[in-house]
């Protein structure tokens, strides 16, 4: 069974004030259930509630695909991944760009309905993700692969019911609804969710018994910085990174103030989790750990060429094994072209590996793939936006290094009296928050190639 067993009075979940035990929280997404049985697939609002959780374990209960849809999706956005994802209902308040039936989630509703439980093969998530151009593609997850990809995360972090998961992460992505919402009710662990990753609630969740605390580098790094709230985390049983690079100096400052540091793994809403440092592992920053059971890695240069594990060379980290996805909704071409004619997911990312089959992910292989505070952002996606305002006429969109969010979306704009606040409100309305520039700069020309080809290192290097 992907969730375990609905039994049980002790606490399941708690997200802000909202709580429910194992026994209520099952018999209200046996009421969702119910209403939605049969439909080919729901999407689900994805803000940070206790509704959110229900409607989602609903789904699953029911053996209808979930299409969690991001919460701060602007209007496009929302009214692409509805209809991409061929949903039939929608599990949330009425929103702008949704026009199916909505149906009420009421976390206090109980049902005594039961469910078989689906096959491992069948869909269990569609899950909305950025590629370098267009607009997302929907990753289809099975079952299967969900649970292999936590029962290897369960094993490498001694990860059990007497741990209390502890994370504030969007319920609408792998990290903070796969790992954290699914990962805790698989395993049997209570789970905390604190709505906003801040490190004052992090720190009273650790004050409140929580032991395992799931974070983005962000979260890590703004940690970090109050010193108060690292020192609270001491008592913490394991802290976990992932979805970016986290940075040697956040590492070091959690290891002076807490005591200890986190451990990191990596993934990607394609392939799941794939790599994870042990909890009993000594602590190697920047290292993401070796395979999860069921999972292979291998490591491939130019034109298929192998490279050595030898903990400098570099090459395509691509991947193959239990927790893969099953496809993009819908595109057999973008399909077909993410993996290698032998079989192996191209990641896209940079990595090397080392004799010990530790992984370190050096970076990606494409400029045009953007990881801000953890969220993964195509710049074709928001150039093609940008485009479609009045005053616009050229657009480069890059990922500029920072601190806080590793990345900061950096929008090169060429047009006629651009006014930058209201293009980044022009890209906020139709994509997410997260996606908006952070920073718009108005050029007279974009650097381009003698192909006409816009040069986006030049402009990262500050060569415009
Ligand atoms: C945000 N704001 C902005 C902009 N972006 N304002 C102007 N221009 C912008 N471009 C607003 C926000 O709405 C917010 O307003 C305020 O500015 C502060 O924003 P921000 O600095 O972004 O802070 P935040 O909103 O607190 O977000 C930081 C965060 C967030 C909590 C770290 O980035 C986050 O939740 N990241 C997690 C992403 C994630 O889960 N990725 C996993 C993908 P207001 O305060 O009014 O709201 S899955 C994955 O990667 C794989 C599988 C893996 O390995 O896990
Ligand atoms: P997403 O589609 O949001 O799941 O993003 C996946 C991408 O996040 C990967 O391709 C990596 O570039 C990045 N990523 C995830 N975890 C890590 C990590 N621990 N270290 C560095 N990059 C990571």
């Amino acid at each position: 069974m992907l969730l375990g067993s609905g039994a049980g009075d002790g606490p399941a979940v708690r997200v802000g004030d909202g709580e429910l035990d194992r026994d209520g929280l099952w018999s209200a997404a046996a009421a969702v259930a119910r209403r939605i049985a049969g439909a080919e697939a729901v999407a689900v609002h994805g803000e940070a509630s206790l509704r959110t959780v229900v409607a989602v374990v609903g789904g699953l209960l029911a053996g209808v695909p979930v299409v969690p849809v991001p919460s701060d999706a602007g209007t496009d956005e929302r009214r692409h991944i509805v209809r991409d994802s061929g949903a039939a209902l929608w599990l949330g308040d009425q929103r702008e760009g949704v026009d199916l039936p909505a149906v009420p989630v009421d976390p206090s509703e109980r049902s005594s309905a039961a469910f078989a439980e689906p096959s491992p093969g069948s869909t269990g998530l569609i899950l909305y993700t950025s590629g370098t151009t267009g607009p997302p593609k929907g990753a289809v997850l099975s079952r299967g692969a969900m649970a292999a990809c936590l029962d290897g995360l369960a094993d490498a972090w001694a990860w059990t019911p007497d741990d209390v998961l502890v994370h504030g992460l969007p319920l609408f992505h792998v990290h903070g609804l796969v790992l954290g919402v699914l990962g805790a009710l698989r395993v049997g662990s209570p789970l905390v969710h604190t709505v906003r990753p801040s490190p004052a609630a992090y720190a009273a969740a650790a004050g409140d018994g929580g032991t395992l605390f799931f974070g983005v580098p962000t979260v890590w790094s703004r940690i970090a910085r109050e010193p108060a709230a690292a020192r609270a985390l001491s008592g913490a049983r394991l802290l976990v990174s992932g979805s970016a690079a986290l940075p040697d100096p956040v590492a070091e400052d959690l290891r002076a103030l807490a005591g200890h540091s986190p451990v990191e793994r990596y993934g990607m809403t394609e392939s799941l989790i794939t790599l994870a440092a042990r909890a009993d592992a000594p602590r190697r920053t920047g290292w993401v750990g070796t395979t999860l059971p069921g999972v292979e890695s291998r490591l491939r240069g130019e034109g298929g060429a192998t490279v050595p594990s030898d903990g400098e060379a570099v090459g395509e980290l691509q991947v193959r094994g239990a927790t893969l996805f099953d496809g993009y909704r819908g595109l057999a071409e973008a399909t077909a072209a993410a993996w290698t004619e032998d079989g192996w997911f191209r990641t896209g990312d940079a990595a090397v590996r080392d004799g010990q089959g530790w992984h370190r992910i050096v970076g990606r292989m494409s400029v045009d793939l953007i990881k801000t505070g953890g969220y993964r952002v195509g710049a074709g996606e928001v150039e093609a936006v940008l485009l479609g305002h009045p005053a616009v006429r050229e657009a480069a969109v890059v990922g500029e290094p920072d601190d806080d969010l590793g990345q900061r979306i950096v929008a090169y704009l060429v047009g006629d009296a651009v006014d930058p606040a209201a293009v980044v409100d022009h890209v906020a309305a139709r994509l997410s928050v997260h996606k908006r520039p952070r920073e718009v700069r108005v050029v007279e020309a974009l650097p381009r190639n003698a192909m006409g080809k816009v040069q986006k290192k030049r402009l990262t290097d500050g060569g415009h």
